[in-house]
């Protein structure tokens, strides 16, 4: 009787399906609706999961149920180590096809040659240096690592947004990355560099010079993971059918563009919406704003070795692109987001080692080291050898070998004969001849001494970082002395900002300078701090004498290479009660069809009535955004709208923070006396009624009765120029 009852109850519990969800998990149970039953891990069916078993309702648990041990035992379990870098991270599925069979010539790998195969892939974005749950806007280098499973097995690019990198040898990584990781006393400051023990390794290191122009600059805080570029780093090898191999170095190119947020957005961001870049990929794939990058390679004869100013062996360099410029390959489209964080994004496990015929290692000792180091420190993350069995690393070709045992081993594997050679299982798996596509290490010709040493050929650490200074438009040698003002700011010691300010004075005296004046410090004459690696004179060295170089290359600028699109740009638009209906529409017609997304934003969430009585749902209030979650702003004409917020302090700061951030920003009529209440400079409010569209520096104004239509072609126009950085010279606006 009592039983019965209980389940009266529960049936009374049972929640209603909402049948409009468009939940994955929904969308399965209703095409088998006899699988939508909880069950436990052994399928038996569960009947209630709030309440533990107990000897009476207020009694203690019962050991007995297996239902509440093994949910529990499970919840305990179910975190594994974060990655020991790169542990913030987000993925997204998609897949890789060439442009045509152009690079036959150079490599045999099929995915790359073989214009008609679409090869899936995996990417994983992350941070560096933050834990799992740091803020995703942070000041840091940020992973670009691919997983391409090809039909030749899995090949894993594992790069990142920066062409070059912090050190020479793997054998500086543990003391690289203990510097930059939080302190080992107190566990501060979290995901960034700017403390004294990244500053005073940094300081020690001369070989870190050029990485850390890079991470001043802009790169290091991206508007998007999808508008970003990304780079193998190392030189690789390309072998072609014939066996002839070439060095070449990868590049992916966002079809958007590269761009960024400036630093008081990202601080900002980290703290109003710390999942920015994570949640940026996730909806723009949700809506069908496919992220799509171009792979591209530099391609080198092996006989040019040595015909540059810098060793191609040394990660520290770039390859200038007017030396020897992209050949693209094809293109990659990112266009489904994973459905489950933990087995996908988590549990993919990248290694620069997972090479397929066609694609080979060189001698950089950074990668040599990376070669190790991967595999390794899986184990360390899965705690079993089997961790390629996982659904998200396992090739797409069958696997055939005799590694069938270890901790959560998932495939059985048949027969008796787990050794080769063998004559009971017939021979099986047998070895694969080249021409049946088996891998076969290029037969590079090695010798050498034993030794712990560096080529003297890599111990040139500034002429690169020169190059990159030199490189720079105004704005970005701006934002880079603000970022230096920013992380040597947070040096205690002043011996360490002078040590960091003495190698700036060999980059650029005028770059010293500028860091000097505001981090308290004088530029040293005649700077001079030995190298920590052990430098060799070899033949390199020898041959490299009168290399080829350049004094700049406009490749590494993002001002100078920038891609203009309004494409995915989000647009915050700002109405109260009272705006004008007409203009608004026509505007945001005009954004659709440049691939421009918008949002309502008003002070209350809710429906908003137009000056013509039309009603509209906004977005998002004041509250829960920011003009920090937009690429550009505009305001609708309205007398009632505009009135109200000249009254809004959030409107305001909404419009003289989007400018301070060198936004776009538009609006017409009345809206105009909003622009010079909000500080605007420069703004004309005798253009309010009569005057014509204006775009100045990405200010955009019209009278009303200018055309709507010629005004949002204005508006696009300055969203594609991204920022309108010449507004930060009278930057007297505060926000
Ligand atoms: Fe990594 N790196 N790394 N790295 N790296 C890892 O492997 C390492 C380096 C990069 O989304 C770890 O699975 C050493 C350069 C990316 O899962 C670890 C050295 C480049 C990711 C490791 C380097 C990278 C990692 C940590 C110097 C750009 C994230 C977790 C010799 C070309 C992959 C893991 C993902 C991750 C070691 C230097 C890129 C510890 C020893 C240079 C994108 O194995």
């Amino acid at each position: 009787m009592k039983e019965q009852e209980n389940e009266g109850k529960m049936k009374a519990y049972k929640p209603k399906v909402n049948q409009h969800s468009k939940d994955k998990q929904l969308e399965d149970f209703r095409e088998n609706p006899q699988d939508q039953y909880m069950t436990t891990d052994q399928g038996v069916r569960v009947n209630h999961t709030d309440d533990h078993l107990k000897a009476g309702p207020r009694g203690p648990l019962l050991m007995e149920d297996f239902h509440f041990r093994e949910k529990m035992t499970h919840f305990d379990h179910e975190s594994i180590p974060e990655r020991v870098v790169h542990a913030r991270g987000s993925g997204a599925h998609g897949y890789f096809q060439a442009y045509d069979d152009s690079m036959k010539e150079f490599t045999k790998a099929k995915f790359l040659t073989e214009p008609n195969t679409r090869t899936p892939v995996f990417v994983r974005f992350s941070t560096v240096v933050g834990s799992k749950g740091s803020a995703d806007t942070v000041r840091d280098v940020r992973g670009f690592a691919t997983k391409f499973y090809t039909e030749e097995g899995n090949y894993d690019l594992v790069g990142n947004n920066i062409p070059v990198f912090f050190i020479q040898d793997a054998n500086k990584f543990a003391d690289l990355v203990h510097a930059i990781k939080p302190d080992p006393d107190n566990e501060m400051p979290q995901a960034s560099a700017a403390h004294d023990t990244f500053w005073d390794f940094a300081s020690l290191m001369p070989e870190i010079n050029h990485m850390i122009m890079w991470v001043l600059s802009d790169r290091a805080i991206p508007r998007s993971f999808r508008m970003m570029d990304g780079f193998g780093v190392h030189t690789f090898r390309f072998i072609n059918e014939a066996g002839k191999a070439r060095f070449i170095k990868f590049h992916w190119r966002s079809k958007l563009g590269s761009h960024s947020l400036v630093w008081d957005e990202a601080q900002k961001l980290a703290g109003k919406d710390p999942d920015w870049l994570r949640r940026d990929l996730w909806e723009a794939i949700e809506m069908g704003d496919f992220p799509e990058f171009e792979l591209s390679v530099q391609i080198v004869e092996e006989e040019d070795e040595f015909k540059f100013d810098f060793d191609l062996l040394d990660a520290t360099k770039i390859i200038p692109e007017e030396l020897v410029p992209l050949r693209p390959i094809g293109k990659m489209v990112l266009n489904r987001n994973p459905d489950n964080f933990f087995a996908e994004t988590e549990q993919v496990a990248f290694h620069p080692g997972n090479l397929v015929p066609g694609i080979d290692v060189t001698n950089d000792p950074l990668l040599q080291g990376r070669l190790f180091s991967y595999i390794d420190t899986q184990l360390n993350r899965f705690n079993s050898a089997n961790f390629g069995e996982v659904p998200i690393n396992r090739p797409v070709t069958t696997v055939h070998n005799h590694q069938g045992a270890g901790f959560m081993r998932q495939t059985i594997n048949k027969g008796k004969a787990n050794y080769w050679p063998n004559s009971i299982g017939g021979g099986c798996p047998m070895m694969a001849p080249e021409n049946q596509g088996a891998y076969v290490h290029y037969m590079e010709k090695v010798s050498g001494h034993k030794i712990r040493a560096r080529s003297e050929s890599f111990n040139d650490h500034y002429t690169q970082a020169t190059l990159f200074w030199n490189s720079m438009t105004e704005p970005e040698k701006n934002h880079i002395v603000k970022a230096a003002h920013f992380e040597l700011g947070k040096v205690m010691s002043k011996e360490i900002r002078q040590r960091m300010v003495g190698h700036f004075s060999k980059v650029s005296m005028d770059f010293a300078q500028r860091v000097a004046e505001g981090v308290g410090v004088e530029v040293p004459q005649n700077f001079n701090q030995e190298s920590t690696g052990n430098y060799e004179a070899d033949d390199a060295s020898k041959k490299m004498k009168n290399g080829k170089s350049v004094k700049e290359t406009k490749f590494v600028s993002m001002e100078k290479d920038k891609v203009r699109t309004a494409k995915s740009r989000m647009v915050g638009i700002l109405i109260e009660d009272g705006y004008d209906y007409c203009e608004l529409m026509q505007v945001k017609q005009a954004l659709k069809e440049a691939g421009a997304n918008a949002k309502l934003i008003s002070k209350f969430h809710g429906m908003i009535k137009s000056s013509t009585g039309e009603e509209l749902e906004t977005d998002k209030s004041h509250i829960t955004t920011g003009s920090i979650m937009y690429d550009a702003i505009y305001i609708p004409d309205g007398a009632k709208s505009i009135e109200a917020m000249i009254k809004e302090g959030d409107a305001l700061h909404f419009i003289n923070e989007a400018f301070k951030h060198g936004k776009a920003i538009a609006t017409s009529g009345e809206g105009i006396a909003l622009f010079e209440k909000a500080d605007i400079p420069g703004v004309d409010f005798a253009n309010k009624t009569s005057g014509k569209v204006k775009s100045d520096k990405g200010v955009v104004t019209a009278g009303n009765d200018a055309e709507a239509r010629e005004f949002a072609t204005k508006f696009i126009d300055a969203i594609k120029e991204h920022r309108h950085w010449d507004r930060e010279e009278k930057m007297m606006v505060p926000a």
